[in-house]
C-alpha cells in the first residue's frame, strides 16, 4: 500500500449534524418527498393499495407504513412515467447497466444535478481528493451514472479531471504517465486490469504519480482491496450508489475507511430482511431500501435495491455523524444456491485471493447436468506460477478447492487455466454465467 495519508476533511459541515437535527430534518423532507411522489400516478395507486396517504406521515417510523418501489415499477413505468416534474424541466437522463430489455432510467432536473456533484463532492474529499488533484476517470461516459457523476464531483471540488472514459488501457496509462494523474476513478476490476498492463509493460507502479483511487459500481473484497494497492502502491477507497437514486455519492468511506458513510440527510436507508421484509438490527446483514428523499425528478420511496450489506452507527473518528454501511457483499438475487446453500461470488473472490499464485480473474459456471447444481470455478494462474509440473498444479488445485470449502461450505470443481486467458473488463466484471436459468 502507499504511504499516502489523507486528512480528515469534511466538505459540508451538514456530515456532522447532531442525530436529533438530523431526525428533524429527514422528517421534514420525508413528508414533502411523499407529498411529491403522491403526484405520480404509479404511488398513487401504490399508496391507495398500502392504505396511507401523503398527510398521514408524522413520524420517520410512518416510513414503514409505505410501500416498496421495485425494479419493475420502474420498467413498467418507462421511460417517463416516475417523474414529478414535467419532462420539459428535466435536465439529463441516465440508465441503470442492465444488459438486457429496457433500461431503468434516472431523470435528473438542474438541481438535481447539482446535488448530485455536491454528493460526489462529500465522498471524494473524505477519501483524500483536494483542489491541487489530477482525476483520471476511466468509468464510461454515457448513460451510466459512473462517468459523469464522478466528473461533476472532482469539478465541485476544485480538482482537475481526466475524462478518459473506459478501455483502451494502453492509453490510460499514457495518460497517467504524461498528466501525472494522482487519482484514479473506474471500478475495482479494471484497476486491476491496469495493473496487469503495468506489469506486461514492465512499467513500475512508483514511477506514475498515483496516490489514491476511489472505486465502485461492483462488488469487490478487502483482499482485492489489499491486491490492488500492493500492485498499485496506492490507497483505495469504496464508494457506492445506484442509478435508480441518483448514481454515485449515496455513500462513501473516509480516511477511516470502516464503512461507506450514507449520505443520510438525502437519502434514508433502511436493512431489512429480504424475505420476511422486517427491519434487521444493526450490525446484521440483510438488503439495502433506499429513500431518496430529496431528488426532484424522480422521488424513489422505498427502493428495494437488493444489494445485501450491514449498517453501522457506532461513532467514526473522522466526525461524521452519518451511518456507515459495510461493503456490499452480494445480491439477493445474484444469490447462487448451489444444492440449497447460498453462495455468493463474492465468498469465492475472497477465497481465491487467499490461495497465492492465483491471479483475480475468475469466472464460475453453474449447471444442472441432471438434477444436482454443479458449480465449476475457472481460476487463472499468475505467470509466475505457472507450471508444466501436474502435481504442482494439482497441489494449487487442492488449496483452491479447500478454501472455497471453507469459506461456501461446498466443493466445486477447479480449473486452472493460463495466465491472460479470461476476458477483461473495462467496466463491470461478469464473474458468473448461470446456464440454470437458460433452461427455464
Ligand atoms: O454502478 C453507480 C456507481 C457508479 C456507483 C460508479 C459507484 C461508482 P448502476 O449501474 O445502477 O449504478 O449499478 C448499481 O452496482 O445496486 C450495486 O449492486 C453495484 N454497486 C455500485 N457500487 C458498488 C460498490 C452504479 N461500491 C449497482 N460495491 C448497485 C458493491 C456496488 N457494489
Amino acid at each position: 500500500m502507499s504511504e499516502f495519508v489523507v486528512e480528515n476533511r469534511i466538505w459540508d459541515p451538514v456530515e456532522k449534524l447532531s442525530q436529533p437535527e438530523l431526525k428533524a430534518l429527514q422528517l421534514e423532507r420525508l413528508k414533502d418527498c411523499v407529498q411529491r411522489a403522491a403526484a405520480i400516478p404509479h404511488y398513487q395507486r401504490a399508496f391507495a393499495q398500502a392504505g396511507i396517504s401523503a398527510d398521514q406521515i408524522k413520524s420517520l417510523d410512518d416510513l414503514r407504513r409505505l410501500p416498496f418501489t421495485v425494479k419493475s415499477d420502474l420498467r413498467e413505468n418507462y421511460p417517463f412515467g416516475m417523474l414529478a416534474v414535467p419532462k420539459s424541466q428535466l435536465a439529463r437522463i441516465h440508465a441503470s447497466s442492465g444488459t438486457t430489455g429496457k433500461p431503468t432510467l434516472c431523470g435528473y432536473t438542474k438541481n438535481d444535478l447539482n446535488l448530485w456533484a455536491e454528493l460526489c463532492a462529500r465522498f471524494l474529499v473524505a477519501g483524500g481528493l483536494r483542489p491541487e488533484h489530477t482525476a483520471q476517470i476511466a468509468f464510461g461516459y454515457g448513460l451510466f451514472t459512473g462517468g459523469f457523476g464522478l466528473h461533476y464531483g472532482i469539478e465541485k471540488v476544485g480538482a482537475a479531471t481526466v475524462p478518459a472514459s473506459s478501455g483502451n488501457t494502453d492509453r490510460q496509462i499514457m495518460l497517467m504517465q504524461d498528466l501525472g494523474v494522482d487519482v484514479l476513478i473506474c471500478t475495482p476490476s479494471y484497476a486491476l486490469n491496469i495493473a496487469e498492463v503495468l506489469q506486461q509493460k514492465g512499467i513500475a507502479p512508483e514511477s506514475l504519480c498515483l496516490k489514491f483511487a476511489h472505486f465502485g459500481g461492483e462488488q469487490w473484497t478487502e483482499a482485492m482491496r489489499r491486491d490492488i494497492e500492493s500492485n498499485l502502491k496506492i490507497k483505495c477507497f469504496n464508494n457506492y450508489g445506484l442509478s435508480e437514486i441518483i448514481g454515485p455519492g449515496v455513500s462513501g468511506e473516509c480516511a477511516a475507511r470502516t464503512g461507506m458513510h450514507i449520505q443520510e440527510d438525502h437519502f434514508l436507508v433502511e436493512c431489512i430482511n429480504p424475505v420476511t421484509l422486517e427491519p434487521v438490527k444493526d450490525g446484521e446483514q440483510g438488503e439495502l431500501v433506499i429513500t431518496a428523499l430529496t431528488k426532484e425528478a424522480m422521488p424513489v420511496i422505498r427502493y428495494r435495491t437488493r444489494d445485501l450489506a450491514t449498517l453501522y452507527s457506532d461513532p467514526c473518528p473522522c466526525g461524521r455523524t452519518f451511518r456507515r454501511m459495510g461493503r456490499v457483499i452480494g445480491r439477493s438475487d445474484d444469490m447462487l444456491i448451489i444444492r440449497g446453500v447460498n453462495v455468493f461470488p463474492s465468498q469465492i473472490e475472497e477465497a481465491l485471493l487467499r490461495v497465492e499464485g492465483t491471479a483475480p480473474h475468475y469466472l464460475i459456471e453453474v449447471s444442472r447436468p441432471g438434477n444436482l447444481d454443479q458449480i465449476a470455478v475457472k481460476v487463472e494462474m499468475r505467470l509466475e506460477n505457472f507450471s508444466d509440473q501436474m502435481s504442482e498444479m494439482q497441489k494449487l488445485k487442492s488449496r483452491i478447492d479447500h478454501e472455497i470449502h471453507a469459506i461456501t461450505g461446498i466443493r466445486m470443481q477447479i480449473e486452472l487455466v493460463e495466465p491472460n486467458t479470461l476476458e477483461r473488463f473495462v467496466g463491470k466484471a461478469v464473474r458468473v454465467i448461470d446456464n440454470r436459468k437458460l433452461k427455464d
